[in-house]
């Protein structure tokens, strides 16, 4: 984020991050709800390219309620029928005052029925003396600027008398509740008889609560109560809009008929086209409301953004077992063991080993080769067991990642985590078959202990032969030359003898010491491989199934940041 963000909560970020938001959770809310925001963000669109000095007011209400009258009453001139027969209202009538710019703003709002007023109406006069006091007590404030002061467009006005909510018709209502989604303030029209009605309430005005700064709510045909319960019905009204959420709307309680109230109703009006804040102030209830249903939908808080590293290490051991990390690993200890005896062992018995195959060669393991991406191994397809312990591992990481989250997110995650499983065998299979086990190279110390066993072979042949040929000799009846004696010992023993014995002990020692030796270093090179196949386990891990969780929980920590600006709160640091 920048170091000084756009001023908290304007209008534009809000829109911005509303956009993003929408994005960020396409595929993971449903449908409904993107589609939701994407029309509130389309409707501000067009809305904020229409004119922004027209305040466009709608007055709904439900039959009979006053609605014509009462605009009628404000405007001061008779532009709509109000009528005592049913039906009345069925196409919204508008009374413009100011017309530069209005003629798009209707044709958007889909208003043909336009009646401008004249300059000189009681609307009129009461805006241009609230623009006229405004620019006073402006000057005032910055008198020396004064003189380089822009002159100043004046505001307009259009009011909406709209079909009933009730109407009868069901074209009629639908026109009435599509316009409560395009006027910038509404008013609710109710009356002495009907303003607790429930369906007003429920349906409607509770559904606007968040628009509380454009709303008002009017209570018409006053006239028709006595003056001494006008309080308690005032009161009542009052306590069932705060009751739908409304914190601060007025209750306006008015006589289109008597005029009581008409002129405060007026001045209101009045005083919000002259400020044109309406029009942001619904935009932003509106990108807020859209917001708010996101985030019920789909809540991208609750999960870290981070994974913790143990549960990339029980990934990185499932895998590994889906990889046979382990066999393979065994299999080059066995390996190191068996060709190691073909160097080191007795030479007499070396044979043995052709009847056993080199436990690595059979899986086309460890072939040190170029193009390693391309190699596979010959080891048998996984069986049932080993796949769904892999693909366990991928849902338990899934499940560990996104702890704490809301349903649609983790589902999200656990799709980031899946979207790539196929690849996963081949890749986990390339990853053994590529990595470099040493499972061709010879060990330095092999021809040393091969020398001396050959050494010590040589000896009791030496030995051997020597014996053969005396008893040959002697069965020649041809006199053996004398036999040397080693007389030091307990008994004189003859020399062909002590080499014979010399011999098989230092061949049954250095067998025993080089397969001991084998055993220590086959050991070393199982858990060489073990480490370095379960490396290589996790670089895939990490590309096909970290990597996309991951990207995941980054974007629902960037939705919730857009989504707590979008709703016109600072999102808190370090969410
Ligand atoms: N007594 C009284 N009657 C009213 C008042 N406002 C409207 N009416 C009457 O109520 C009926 C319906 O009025 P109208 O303006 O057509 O209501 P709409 O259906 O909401 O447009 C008409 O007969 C009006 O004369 C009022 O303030 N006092
Ligand atoms: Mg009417």
């Amino acid at each position: 984020m920048s170091p000084r963000p756009a001023r908290a909560g304007s209008l534009l970020e809000q829109i911005d991050a509303l956009t993003r938001s929408a994005d960020a959770l396409a595929g993971v809310a449903p449908a409904a709800a993107v589609e939701e925001a994407r029309h509130v963000l389309e409707r501000t669109d067009r809305r904020r390219a229409l004119s922004a000095e027209h305040t466009v007011v709608g007055f709904f209400g439900a039959t009979g309620s006053g609605k014509s009258s009462l605009v009628n009453a404000v405007v001061g001139e008779e532009v709509t029928r109000a009528a005592v027969r049913r039906p009345t209202t069925s196409q919204p009538v508008a009374a413009v005052l100011g017309d530069a710019g209005s003629e798009e703003l209707l044709d958007w709002l889909g208003v043909s029925d336009r009646r401008h007023l004249a300059a000189d109406g009681p609307l009129a006069v009461t805006l241009a003396a609230l623009e006229q006091q405004s620019r006073t007590g402006r000057r005032a404030r910055r008198r020396a600027d004064d003189a380089t002061a822009a002159p100043e467009s004046t505001s307009g006005l259009i009011m909406l008398d709209l079909p009933d909510l009730d109407s009868v018709e069901a074209a009629n209502r639908a026109i009435a509740e599509r316009m409560t989604g395009m006027v910038d303030v509404l008013v609710w029209v109710t009356d002495p008889q009907k303003y607790a009605d429930a369906v007003l309430h429920q349906e409607f005005v509770r559904r606007f609560a968040g628009h509380d700064a454009v709303t008002v709510l009017v209570l018409n045909q006053i006239d028709r109560i006595r003056p001494v319960e006008r309080d308690d019905v005032i009161a009542s009204l009052t306590a069932l809009s705060r009751r739908d959420g409304l914190a601060s709307a007025p209750v306006l309680a008015v006589s289109a008929h008597t005029g009581e109230g008409i002129d405060d109703l007026r001045g209101y009006l009045g005083e919000i086209a002259r400020s044109r804040e309406a029009i942001a102030a619904r935009q932003r209830a509106d990108v807020a409301g859209a917001a708010a249903t996101l985030r019920e939908s789909a809540d991208p808080t609750g999960m870290s953004d981070r994974i913790r590293s143990t549960d990339v290490d029980t990934l990185v051991a499932d895998l590994g077992v889906a990889a046979r990390v382990e066999p393979v690993a065994k299999a080059v200890g066995a390996s190191y063991r068996f060709r190691a005896a073909g160097r080191v062992g007795w030479p007499p018995l070396r044979w043995v080993r052709r009847f056993r195959p080199d436990p690595l060669a059979r899986w086309n393991i460890g072939q040190e080769r170029d193009g390693e991406d391309l190699a596979r191994t010959s080891l048998p397809e996984p069986d049932a067991a080993v796949r769904a312990r892999a693909s366990g591992g991928v849902r338990t990481f899934a499940d560990a990642a996104s702890a704490g989250g809301s349903d649609p997110w983790r589902s999200a995650v656990r799709r980031a985590a899946r979207m790539r499983q196929e690849e996963l065998p081949d890749a986990l299979d390339r990853a053994v078959a590529g990595a470099d086990l040493r499972a061709r190279r010879r060990a330095w110390w092999w021809p040393v202990m091969d020398v001396l066993q050959w050494l010590a072979m040589l000896t009791w042949v030496v030995g051997l032969g020597w014996l053969a040929l005396n008893a040959a000799l002697n069965a020649a009846a041809i006199p053996p030359p004398p036999m040397p004696m080693i007389e030091d010992l307990w008994i004189p023993i003859p020399l062909p003898v002590a080499l014979i014995v010399l011999g098989l002990a230092a061949g049954l020692l250095l067998t025993v010491a080089g397969s001991a030796i084998a055993a220590a270093a086959g050991a070393w090179m199982r858990r060489r491989a073990r480490r370095l196949l379960l490396e290589r386990v996790r670089s895939v891990g990490q590309e096909l199934v970290v990597d996309p969780v991951q990207t995941t929980l980054t974007a629902a920590a960037d939705a919730a940041r857009d989504l707590a600006l979008a709703e016109g709160k600072r999102a808190k640091s370090g969410v």
